[in-house]
């Protein structure tokens, strides 16, 4: 069934419902009682088939406001910080769309409890880490930190592949296959500590995950050293982002807060705001002035070819600190003050730094850069423009032509300012670059533009991802909402058009044109590698799981229960284990219509997971309390969903 299927909910029920034998339930039943809707809502799905609306039609008077059956035209991918999962929202209307879970636990989905996910979540852990988990009697972090979403590339376009988000907490990546919109590897970096700062290479593709490690720790962290700061660093990590694997790590001098790459594929920089290697707030604060570091890429690769690393938990380590510049691995640039944002202009020219503590952005031209590895330029002669653009600036955002977006956290603004009238009046010209700057609700972070990130940035949209919402909304208690507000830009003047309440807590964002997005599925593939040690197991067991199949296996302890599900039916209604047992439950979802999602909860077990159409699904709990426990499906799949319930019975231990 193609994505846009165009099929009537009342299609679809009198379709699946024969399977189970309740035909005249299923179908004519279900529109009766108005489950499912009936020829009105079969009218509406009509109207709303995406083919009908990506023909463009022409842009209304107020374009972020989406009609019922209204479509958005770009993909927004949201980050949730200490949420740990991502959000797809539609631009412009900011209506949020699904939710990815990654680092966390979701009860919807069961991410972090199906084998499946437990495998992308436990299978590039660091041993370290198994062994704390082992202690707390766990097997996954249920936490994340998740602040930046990222799309691969190929030549500086996004390609619609993978997305790659960080998390902070507990120092890992993952990576997101944007065909079924579930995370298939999750990397704890090894060496390094919190990984904030990520970003792909942009061209010619993206090779590499560039990973900053924000937290200063002993390179050997076995609790014999505390204050011996020369023992203290912090690494830049590469991940091969097909095998999502570290290909090397670099030693840095201070810390590694945010990064990006440029449009050559030469270079990714970061900034640090500790350059002190301070431990202490006030400490971190002592310099006037911190820095850009630069990678040199060839370099790099040329000197893990010549074998200049020292091998750690498997990973090559290079040493990029200040004292080994000959080497030629990094350059630092001088940049005030605890800089944070660090944005590369779609100009291919332009790298941008938000000072934060210094009311500048610092812009760099990284087509110098050459020069200052080449020991011809000073680092500081990188550094075209330095327009004083407000309180706190954070993050910069651009339009493609020719103008930034900076938002100033202190001053609770976004300032608009034109890149090449900075560059003249810092080259005395008595030009003011600022353009415009507008009020936000309140203290931005992020900020992001529609596809600003890319060589196709296209000035239409503007997000700003404020931190607070205080009086914007009816008041939902003392913890409250972020608030994602839309700002047009396609005009002279900005203009905030929409308040979008938001939970904890979105860092970064991206948006993305949807006609980007071709290969998302909306059924899965039977041969799908998510779960290939499943179906691995069903084959070492003799049983077909992509047919009808009912089928126990008892293996000693352990017991596979292998079933299907087709609207309105579980294949198994009934199984039965001994107590003890270790259980296996597998289903296959037969269903392959668009949105027929079923799910399996078995009562008091804590046990839940959802199975999209066609998808494989299990998990494994032990049967620890006889009884009889009914399982259901949760997920609303026909009118008689409710009805889609088994038993499963718990025999004592025989004494
Ligand atoms: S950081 Cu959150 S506002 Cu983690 Cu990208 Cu700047
Ligand atoms: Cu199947 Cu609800
Ligand atoms: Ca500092």
């Amino acid at each position: 069934m193609s994505e846009n299927g165009g099929i009537s909910r009342r299609g679809l029920l009198g379709a699946t419902a024969t399977v189970g034998g309740f035909a005249a339930l299923g179908g004519a039943g279900a529109a009766r009682l108005g489950l499912m809707g009936g020829a009105g809502a079969a009218a509406l799905t009509a109207g709303a088939a995406p083919a009908a609306a990506q023909t463009a039609p022409a842009e209304s008077a107020t374009p972020w406001i989406l009609h019922p059956g209204e479509l958005d035209t770009y993909y927004g991918f949201w980050s949730s910080g200490q949420t740990g999962e991502v959000r797809i929202l539609g631009v412009p209307s900011m209506r949020e769309l699904m939710r990815i879970p990654v680092f966390n636990r979701c009860s919807a989905t069961g991410w972090g409890q199906t084998n499946e996910s437990l495998k992308v979540l436990t299978e590039n852990m660091t041993e370290k880490t198994r062994k704390y988990l082992a202690a707390q009697g766990k097997k996954v972090h249920d936490n994340g930190d998740l602040h930046h979403v990222h799309m691969s590339y190929t030549d500086g376009k996004y390609d619609g592949q993978y997305l790659f988000m960080n998390d902070k907490a507990n120092t890992r990546v993952a990576r997101v296959r944007c065909d079924v919109m579930k995370a298939d590897k999750i990397l704890e970096i090894p060496n390094a500590k919190a990984i904030h700062g990520m970003r792909p290479q942009k061209v010619p593709s993206s090779k590499y995950l560039f990973c900053n490690g924000e937290d200063e720790a002993p390179l050997v962290n076995d609790g014999t050293v505390l204050d011996d700061k020369s023992q203290y660093v912090n690494l830049f990590s590469a991940v091969d982002t097909q095998t999502m694997t570290v290909a090397w790590q670099v030693i840095v001098s201070g810390n590694l807060d945010n990064c990006d790459a440029d449009y050559e594929g030469k270079y990714a920089f970061s900034t640090s705001y500790n350059s002190e290697m301070g431990v202490t707030s006030a400490e971190m604060m002592e310099a006037e002035l911190d820095h850009v570091v630069v990678f040199n890429l060839a370099n790099i690769e040329a000197g893990i070819a010549a074998g200049d690393f020292k091998e750690l938990n498997g990973v090559k380590i290079l040493d990029g600190r200040k004292e080994n510049a000959a080497k030629k691995y990094t350059r630092y640039i001088p940049i005030p003050n605890n800089p944070h944002g660090c944005n590369m202009a779609p100009d291919k020219k332009h790298l941008c730094i938000g000072g934060k503590l210094s009311p500048t952005v610092s812009v760099l031209d990284v087509t110098k850069f050459d020069a200052v590895f080449a020991d011809e330029a000073e680092p500081a002669s990188v550094i075209v423009a330095q327009p004083e653009v407000g309180l706190g600036p954070l993050h910069t955002a651009f339009d493609g032509s020719g103008n930034a977006y900076t938002s100033l956290f202190l001053d609770s603004q976004v300032a608009k300012w034109n890149i090449e009238d900075a560059i003249r009046a810092h080259n005395g010209e008595a030009v003011d670059p600022i353009r415009e700057k507008i009020d936000v609700h309140y203290q931005p972070g992020h900020l992001k533009t529609s596809m600003g990130e890319t060589l196709e940035a296209d000035g239409r949209w503007l997000v700003c991802l404020s931190k607070f919402s205080k009086d914007r909304f009816i008041n939902v208690g003392p913890l409250k909402p972020e608030n994602d507000q839309l700002i047009d830009i396609s005009g002279d003047k900005m203009v905030l058009v929409h308040d979008g309440p938001n939970f904890a807590e979105p860092h970064d964002a991206i948006a993305v044109l949807a006609s980007k997005m071709s290969n998302i599925k909306s059924v899965w593939e039977r041969n799908d590698p998510f779960w290939a040690e499943t179906r691995k197991q069903a084959e070492a067991d003799g049983v077909d799981i992509d047919s009808w199949t009912d089928t126990v296996i008892r293996d000693g302890n352990k017991v596979r229960v292998y079933m299907s599900s087709q609207a309105p039916n579980f294949s198994l209604e009934q199984f039965t284990v001994q107590e003890g047992d270790e259980v296996t439950v597998i289903v296959t979802n037969l269903d392959d219509l668009d949105d027929l999602t079923h799910g399996f909860t078995l009562g008091n077990h804590g046990v839940a997971m959802e199975i999209s159409p066609q998808a494989t699904s299990s998990v494994t709990f032990v049967a620890a309390q006889p009884g009889v426990y009914w399982y259901y499906c949760q997920w609303f799949c026909h009118a008689l969903h409710m009805e889609m319930r088994g038993r499963m019975f718990v025999e004592p231990k025989a004494t």
